[in-house]
């Protein structure tokens, strides 16, 4: 019988850094240049079948709006997460500095979640220097990819790395 792996996945970063293209870009392959702002939370599942095995890993990807005023609901949806995907802006440094309280906000789901980092917008021009970058994921110890939902970098890369992560997380 093939084994399902259901895992509560929930994308957070500041307001505009591109939480819900990238999620876009993953499960429709669309992207759109005007921005949308999510209000308070949108989900899409994905299944992937886990590869060389009959097995899926069923993803909920909760992405929940980066804006201030939807700091309450937004604890109220990640409750229960299993996992995160930070996001910040690579075009923004503002959203990197604020990475620290986006990784308190989510460790505060449970001890030792699995988190990938993710600078987006790889296809403008970078304003934030790799160095500080570096140092800052060698430092937390995270995962990190440079993604560009545009262009589609990196984009399922950020997903099957997740999968990795959630899958040697499962007794
Ligand atoms: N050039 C470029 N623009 C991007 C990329 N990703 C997102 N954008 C643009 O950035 C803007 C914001 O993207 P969203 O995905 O809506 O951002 P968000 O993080 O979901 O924002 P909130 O829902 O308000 O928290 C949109 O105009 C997108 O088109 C990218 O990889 N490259
Ligand atoms: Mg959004």
């Amino acid at each position: 019988m093939p084994k399902i792996y259901t895992s509560k996945v929930c994308v957070v970063g500041d307001q505009g850094v591109g939480k819900t293209s990238l999620l876009l870009k993953y499960s429709k392959n669309t992207f759109f240049e005007n921005y949308k702002p999510t209000l308070g939370a949108d989900f899409i599942i994905k299944e992937e079948k886990i590869e060389g095995t009959d097995d899926f890993c069923h993803l909920y990807l909760w992405d929940l709006a980066g804006n201030k005023s939807f700091a309450i609901l937004r604890n109220y949806y990640m409750h229960g997460a299993n996992a995160a995907i930070v996001c910040f802006d690579l075009n923004n440094p503002e959203s990197f500095k604020n990475v620290s309280s986006w990784l308190k906000d989510v460790n505060k789901i449970r001890a030792n979640i699995p988190i990938i980092l993710v600078g987006t917008k790889n296809d403008l021009n970078q304003e934030i220097h790799d160095e500080n970058i570096e140092k800052y994921i060698k430092e937390k110890n995270l995962p990190f990819f440079k993604t560009s939902a545009k262009e589609g970098e990196n984009v399922r890369d950020v997903f099957m790395k997740m999968i990795d992560m959630i899958l040697s997380n499962v007794d």
